[in-house]
């Protein structure tokens, strides 16, 4: 069976072909949503519970009444990784505010729709992992907290899209993306971390950040290998003048920078910290999370 060949949508397993919401949703008429990406790695979701978790906390903060219990949500994403035979793959849960009329007003949307995509993903190519990104500062601000709280992993990701479209054009396969006052603030779907004498920082939450699992776990992992994690507000100085800077997220896993707006990281190559962190990373995803 190929991955991605069942859609869960609202209670109903479609084939792909077949798997629909309305252009009424409010999710596409106005990005009026939630989402999560998730991985599932040898049998097992990665951070299920953090995930669904992080989840329930985006449906409260954008007023969202989810029509499942957390429990229910978590054996949907199960579910839908057994009917398609995922081992190891890539989770996209969705919940809209549900089919409305041509108006703003939720109050016009009876019912939420979720859906769960369990398919592959596409990873960097395993040289990546040695030879690092290029990654480019993308014009494009990140959005304001007090606007849209980027710790709501929301339908809306055109601010995120905007600061792509820049990568893309430059030839990067990341941007790095700065708060309105110029702090380092996250990539376009990576978190980002810098490393100096052995130091390791990383911009908190407050600045206007996604709340990354993969992040907290890295935090977590190099706390255990005895480093100093710090999350404090830095500028692009200190990510120019870094040992090594490597991002976070649930596709990239841990990844090197080895190159920013053609200032070389490093010796332009993986660094060590970034290499044990990475196999440390690795090592934890073969064990951790709820069995398929
Ligand atoms: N920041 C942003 C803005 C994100 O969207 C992360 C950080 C990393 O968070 P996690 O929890 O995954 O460690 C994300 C999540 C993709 C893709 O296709 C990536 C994300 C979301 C959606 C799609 O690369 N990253």
């Amino acid at each position: 069976m190929a991955a991605g060949e069942w859609i869960y949508i609202d209670g109903e397993f479609f084939p792909k072909d077949e798997a629909k919401v309305s252009v009424f949703d409010h999710g596409l008429l106005y990005g009026d949503g939630i989402f999560e990406g998730i991985r599932a790695y040898n049998g097992h979701v990665f951070k299920l519970d953090k995930h669904i978790e992080r989840f329930f906390n985006a449906a409260r903060a954008i007023s969202l009444v989810l029509p499942n219990s957390i429990e229910e949500i978590k054996e949907i994403v199960l579910e839908s990784c057994r009917k398609n035979g995922i081992h190891d793959g890539y989770i996209r849960l969705v919940a809209t505010r549900g089919k409305g009329d041509l108006g703003l007003s939720p109050s016009k949307c009876p019912k939420a729709t979720i859906f769960c995509i369990a398919a592959t993903i596409s990873l960097y190519p395993p040289e990546f992992y040695k030879s690092g990104l290029k990654v480019i500062t993308a014009v494009q601000r990140r959005n304001r907290a007090t606007i849209i709280d980027p710790q709501i992993k929301s339908l809306n990701y055109l601010n995120n899209i905007l600061a792509r479209i820049e990568a893309d054009n430059r030839g990067a396969p990341e941007a790095l993306m700065l708060t309105e006052e110029g702090l380092v603030a996250e990539c376009t779907g990576d978190n980002i971390f810098i490393i100096k004498d052995k130091c390791i920082w990383t911009p908190p939450i407050h600045l206007g950040i996604l709340d990354g699992i993969t992040r907290s776990t890295v935090i977590a992992l190099a706390e255990k290998k005895g480093y100093e994690v710090q999350e404090k507000a830095f500028t692009l100085y200190n990510v120019y003048s870094a040992d090594e800077v490597f991002l976070t997220g649930t596709a990239a896993e841990l990844i090197a920078v080895t190159e920013i707006d053609g200032r070389v990281i490093g010796d332009g190559t993986a660094g060590p910290v970034t290499m044990e962190l990475l196999g440390a990373f690795k090592e934890h995803t073969k064990g951790e999370g709820a069995k398929i």
